[in-house]
């Protein structure tokens, strides 16, 4: 059986428990104290060497790090229901959207709340500039913006099908709002967007 490598109350690994809850497939969970650290011990960098969660062993002892990576081997696994596309343009636009919204939104935002709020946290984990912080900021609001005009029309991030890039966005995107990055009120779009996920049964649930 798989084994899935996560976190308690944490973004990315809250993203891929929403994948694998939504393809029912059945893993072995092994919890990680990332509060604790213990995702940057030796015994966990031996599993994973980028040192964060969530990542998956394969039976084989092959270990997969990166949600998105994860998504497109489980969507390989069981293609049902999909969540990447079903057919190679599908495929590629899901694709070319995960790449939009890691660059333009979930990148910055990452980086700009490590840099303020996360300083504390992060400073034993890895190299922390302050003076980089607020100017992450505002590249991921630029990005929430341009987000919120690709989504006119539209219910999900890749159009009418929900993809493997909701399960992803949502929980970072609802994390940055609560620590370090509001969605603005004035984006409707988007706000209706995350709206409508939190009714998800899985994607908004607890
Ligand atoms: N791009 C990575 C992001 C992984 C990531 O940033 N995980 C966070 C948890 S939300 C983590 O491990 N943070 C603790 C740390 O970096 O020490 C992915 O898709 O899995």
């Amino acid at each position: 059986m798989i084994k899935l490598f996560t976190a308690v109350n944490a973004p990315n690994p809250r993203a891929l428990e929403n994948i694998i809850a939504i393809k029912q497939i059945e893993v072995e969970t092994i919890t990680i104290d990332l509060i604790g650290g213990e995702n940057r011990g030796d015994d966990f960098v031996k599993t994973n060497p980028a040192g964060q969660l969530p990542c998956i062993e394969l039976e084989d002892g092959q270990v997969i790090a990166e949600v998105a990576a994860i998504a497109e081997y489980l969507e390989e696994l069981k293609p049902d229901p999909v969540l990447v596309g079903n057919n190679a343009a599908e495929r590629a636009h899901t694709r070319m959207r995960m790449r939009q919204i890691d660059y333009l939104i979930l990148a910055p935002g990452m980086a700009g709340f490590r840099n303020t709020e996360g300083a504390d946290f992060f400073r034993s984990r890895m190299r922390i500039d302050k003076t980089i912080g607020e100017p992450m900021k505002r590249n991921t609001v630029d990005g929430l913006v341009w987000l919120n005009s690709q989504l006119a029309g539209q219910d999900f991030i890749c159009g009418d099908q929900l993809r493997y890039v909701d399960c992803i966005f949502y929980p970072l995107a609802l994390f940055l709002s609560k620590v370090s990055i509001p969605i603005g009120a004035e984006l409707k779009n988007l706000t209706s967007y995350m709206q409508r996920l939190s009714e998800h049964d899985i994607i908004g649930a607890r």
